[in-house]
C-alpha cells in the first residue's frame, strides 16, 4: 500500500487524476492533497471520505511519499519537485520543467521504460503523447525517418481559462486567457512564440517526438492550432518511413495494436472525431491514406482525451508501470 500526494488536486488534469486513480484501484492507504495557497482549505471529496486540500510548503514537500503526482505549473514543479525527490518519494511531473533534461525519463508506457537514473519522471505534452503511441509500432516495423505534425487542440489544454475564453466567447465577451477570440475562430498559437518563429508548443511536440522514441536524428516538424472544441486534441500525422509500406499492412499493424484503436472506414463515414475520443482512455486512428508528394509517406489522423491520455491517465500508468515492473 502506498502514500500518495497529488499536487494541484482542484485543477483540471489534478481531479481527473483522481478520477484515474480511482477507477483504477491504485493500492494507497494514504493521499495527501495539495493546491495553491489560493484553493487551500477546499473540501474535495474522494471515495466516500472527505479531503482537506493542503498548501504546498517545503516543509510539505520534505516528507517521503512512495509517489507524487504534480499537476500544478512549471513554477511549483521547478520549487517542490526536486525537494520531494531529495525527500525519496518517486515524482510524476505534468509539467515541462524537466522534460528534457538528460538524466530525467520522459514516459509514455506503451512506448518507453523509466531507467529512474532520477526519482523525477517527466509526463510529456498531451499532443505528443498521443502522437508517439501509433508512430511506435510503425518506428519498430518499418523505421522512421521523418514526422510532420498539425494539430487541432482543445481549450482544455490551457485549462479553465481557455474553457471559459470559449463559452464567454459565445456571448460575445472579449478573450482573456487567448490574444483572440477562440470562439468561431482557430488560432495558430499555443504557449509563446520562441526565436526560430516555431512556438514553444510546436517545439515540445519536436523535441519529446525525438526523446521518446529515441530518434535524435529523425526530421520533426508540427505546427500546432488551438480550435473551438472543449475536450480531446486530433493530430494529423504525416509520416515518411525507412522501409517500404502499404496502407493496408499498415491498417492492419494498427489492428493488432492492443495501445491503438483503428476507426477508418470511409464508405461509413467512420474516423476518429475529438467526440470519439473525449471521456476514453484510448488513443484512436484512422483516414489512413498514402501521401503521393513524398516517397513512403503516410496520413495519419489521431485523436484522444487531452485529460486522460495526454495527462493524468499518462501520469497514473507510469505510477502502474513502476508498481507492476517493480521498479521502485
Ligand atoms: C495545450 N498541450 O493544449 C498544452 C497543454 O506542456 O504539458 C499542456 C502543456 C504541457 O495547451
Amino acid at each position: 500500500m502506498y502514500k500518495i500526494a497529488v499536487v494541484g488536486a482542484t485543477g483540471l488534469v489534478g481531479q481527473k487524476m483522481l478520477e484515474v486513480l480511482e477507477r483504477k484501484e491504485v493500492p494507497f492507504d494514504e493521499l495527501v492533497l495539495y493546491s495553491s495557497q489560493r484553493s487551500a482549505g477546499k473540501e474535495v471529496s474522494y471515495k466516500g471520505k472527505n479531503y482537506i486540500v493542503k498548501a504546498l510548503t517545503e516543509e510539505e514537500a520534505n516528507q517521503k511519499f512512495d509517489f507524487v503526482l504534480m499537476s500544478a505549473g512549471g513554477k511549483t514543479s521547478e520549487q517542490f519537485s526536486p525537494i520531494f525527490e531529495n525527500a525519496g518519494s518517486i515524482v510524476i511531473d505534468n509539467s515541462s520543467a524537466f522534460r528534457m533534461h538528460q538524466d530525467i525519463d520522459l514516459v509514455v508506457p506503451e512506448v518507453n521504460q523509466p531507467k529512474l537514473k532520477r526519482k523525477i519522471i517527466a509526463n510529456p505534452n498531451c499532443s505528443t503523447i498521443q502522437s508517439v503511441v501509433p508512430l511506435k509500432p510503425l518506428q519498430d516495423k518499418y523505421g522512421i525517418k521523418r514526422v510532420a505534425y498539425t494539430t487541432y487542440q482543445a481549450v482544455s489544454g490551457s485549462g479553465v481559462a481557455g474553457i471559459n475564453d470559449l463559452k464567454n466567447g459565445e456571448q460575445g465577451i472579449e478573450p482573456v486567457n487567448y490574444p483572440h477570440p477562440i470562439y468561431n475562430n482557430a488560432l495558430p498559437h499555443i504557449d509563446v512564440f520562441l526565436e526560430n518563429g516555431y512556438t514553444k508548443e510546436e517545439q515540445k511536440m519536436i523535441d519529446e517526438t525525438k526523446k521518446i522514441l529515441e530518434l535524435e536524428d529523425i526530421r520533426v516538424t508540427a505546427t500546432c492550432v488551438r480550435i473551438p472544441v472543449q475536450d480531446s486534441h486530433s493530430v494529423a500525422i504525416n509520416v515518411t518511413l525507412d522501409k517500404t509500406a502499404t496502407v493496408e499492412e499498415i491498417k492492419v499493424l494498427f489492428e493488432n495494436n492492443p495501445h491503438v484503436k483503428l476507426v477508418d472506414n470511409i464508405e461509413k463515414n467512420e474516423y476518429p472525431m475529438a467526440i470519439t475520443a473525449t471521456g476514453t482512455d484510448n488513443v484512436y486512428v484512422g483516414r489512413i491514406r498514402q501521401d503521393d508528394s513524398l516517397d513512403n509517406t503516410f496520413h495519419i489522423w489521431c485523436t484522444a482525451d487531452n485529460l486522460l491520455k495526454g495527462a493524468a491517465l499518462n501520469a497514473v500508468q507510469i505510477l502502474e508501470q513502476i508498481h507492476l515492473n517493480k521498479l521502485n
